[in-house]
């Protein structure tokens, strides 16, 4: 049976009506492995812990500790909320914020009188060196990667190097309730989240990835993962796992090798929403795919963003608007399912033309799909752009009048799900949502409805 699961945050909700929000808390066990030889670390994941600020209120009481995990959304918000319940409460317990959101943005996050620490970018090991330290009442003084208040004032120390992921130990999955985070998807009832590979080495400038890792990539190698998802397959029962990494087909040697070993165990299980790049997955060779596909390859994840080559040009995307057909339809002849994103409200290029050729391109990928019967196949999400700290796109959109967001508190409060940049006109706005609301996996309508929903929202544009 599917796990029927309570969500803690209500409120919330992601660009993807498709995905459950249940999520391993797989940052908070990436740091929880470095130390839980020496100290009692207890995880309490937000999503799925129904009254976490007591959980996180009553857990703070005699801990070395609180370390919170943040990208940049809601989460900011949430946490300060409980940092501020926490400070109330124990005033000299020292606060650690790491993640996406505070390793781009780690003094704004600093000026927080709430938080006392910041890890920047990979976490393990400056973790450990912080608890270390902490622990032996110590300065945070030299620690690579971190940053930190002394006497009023926030010092940065140097970065840490990216450190290659087989020197850690495995995911611990069992610190945490496996059960409640088992999320019922597209192709099986027992998904759970893992990853393979962290970071990127592409630029793209919207994207927070290249200043969170400076382009660098480390992936596991494909024997531990092989025996690791045998292991939790048969330890949880998993049927199928949504892989997590920011580009999962990077090392194409690595691909076909892991490939290759999961075909031998025949696990017969799946992988889903794998990451690969559209310029990539293009010219990627069919044996490769071939071989992903019959390992348990089911879906792959395309960064698709938009139809206008001045858009993709603007985000230093690395791709032309061809490789979008090209790689869908690679995928189609592997039976691979696609599901992408595209977002419109880039600052500085031609807006209307930007939504027009996006639009344009979403419906043919919809009729690709569409005119073989095939559309529970494809899922897209489409969303405006975003912000993010840090970022190149972030600065011209400045310089197009975008209000800075100045605190770290305007980044947990700003809606980043629909948000409205002031160069995008209301009228256009309002016809994305309308066309993003028609689409057939939002509005359950036909394909040939689609299509007369699609003609009558282009003319009108
Ligand atoms: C899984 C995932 C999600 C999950 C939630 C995961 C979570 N933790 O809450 C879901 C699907 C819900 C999600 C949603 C969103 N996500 Co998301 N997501 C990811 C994804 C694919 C994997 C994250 C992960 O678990 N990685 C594995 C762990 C081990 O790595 P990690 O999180 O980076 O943790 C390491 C370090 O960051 C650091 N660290 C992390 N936390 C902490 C805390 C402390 C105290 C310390 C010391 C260190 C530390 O140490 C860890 C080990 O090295 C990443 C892309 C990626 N490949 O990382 C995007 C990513 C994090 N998501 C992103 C975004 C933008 C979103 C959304 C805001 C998008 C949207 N508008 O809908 C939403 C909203 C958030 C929400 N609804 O909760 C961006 C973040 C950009 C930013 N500036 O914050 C990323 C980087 C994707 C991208 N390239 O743009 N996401
Ligand atoms: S958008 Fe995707 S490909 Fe581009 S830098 Fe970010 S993670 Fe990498």
């Amino acid at each position: 049976m599917p796990v029927k699961h309570q969500v803690a945050i209500h409120n919330k909700k992601t660009t993807s009506l498709q995905v459950p929000l249940i999520n391993v808390p797989l940052s908070l066990l990436a740091l929880a492995r470095m130390v839980r030889q020496d100290f009692n670390v207890r995880i309490i994941n937000a999503v799925t812990d129904i009254d976490y600020t007591q959980q996180i209120l009553g857990a703070c009481q005699d801990a070395l500790c609180l370390a919170i995990s943040s990208m940049t959304c809601y989460q900011i918000r949430d946490g300060l909320n409980v940092c501020a319940a926490v400070k109330e409460q124990y005033p000299d317990l020292p606060i650690i914020w790491g993640g996406y959101h505070p390793s781009t943005q780690p003094e704004q996050t600093l000026e927080s009188p709430l938080i006392d620490i910041v890890v920047r970018g990979q976490g393990e090991l400056t973790f450990r060196d912080v608890i270390q330290r902490i622990h032996e009442n110590s300065s945070m003084e030299g620690v690579p990667g971190v940053s930190y208040k002394q006497e009023g004032q926030i010092i940065n120390n140097p970065d840490r190097e990216f450190t290659d992921l087989n020197e850690f130990p495995p995911i611990p999955y069992d610190m945490i309730n496996v059960e409640t985070h088992v999320k019922d998807y597209k192709f099986g009832k027992r998904c759970l989240d893992y990853y393979i590979s962290q970071g990127c080495a592409a630029g793209c400038d919207f994207c927070s990835e290249p200043i969170f890792c400076h382009r660098r990539w480390t992936g596991l190698v494909p024997e531990t993962v092989a025996s690791e998802l045998e292991h939790l397959s048969k330890t949880y029962n998993i049927d199928t796992f949504m892989i997590r990494d920011s580009d999962f087909f990077l090392n194409v040697g690595r691909v076909k090798e892991l490939s290759q070993l999961l075909i031998d165990k025949d696990l017969n299980i799946r992988l889903t929403s794998v990451n690969g790049r559209m310029e990539q997955l293009a010219r990627i060779d069919d044996e490769v795919l071939a071989l992903a596909r019959k390992a348990g390859v089911r879906e792959v994840f395309i960064g698709a963003e938009s139809g206008s080559q001045e858009a993709l040009d603007a985000m230093n995307k690395g791709a032309k608007v061809e490789h979008i057909e090209l790689s869908t339809r690679k995928c189609i002849k592997h039976d691979i399912d696609v599901r992408s994103s595209f977002m419109v409200g880039i600052p500085g290029v031609d807006t209307k033309y930007e939504i027009k050729s996006t639009m344009e391109a979403i419906h043919n990928m919809i009729s690709v799909y569409g005119e073989q019967g095939r559309l529970e196949h494809m899922d897209i999400l489409f969303s405006f752009f975003v912000p993010y700290p840090g970022t190149k796109l972030y600065e011209v959109g400045l310089e197009h009048g975008m209000q800075p967001l100045a605190t770290l508190g305007d980044w947990g409060d700003f809606d980043q799900f629909d948000f409205k940049a002031s160069w995008m006109p209301q009228e256009y706005y309002d016809l994305v949502l309308e066309f993003r609301a028609g689409m057939p996996w939002n509005s359950g309508c036909e394909f040939d409805e689609w299509c007369e929903f699609y003609e009558e929202v282009k003319e009108r544009l």
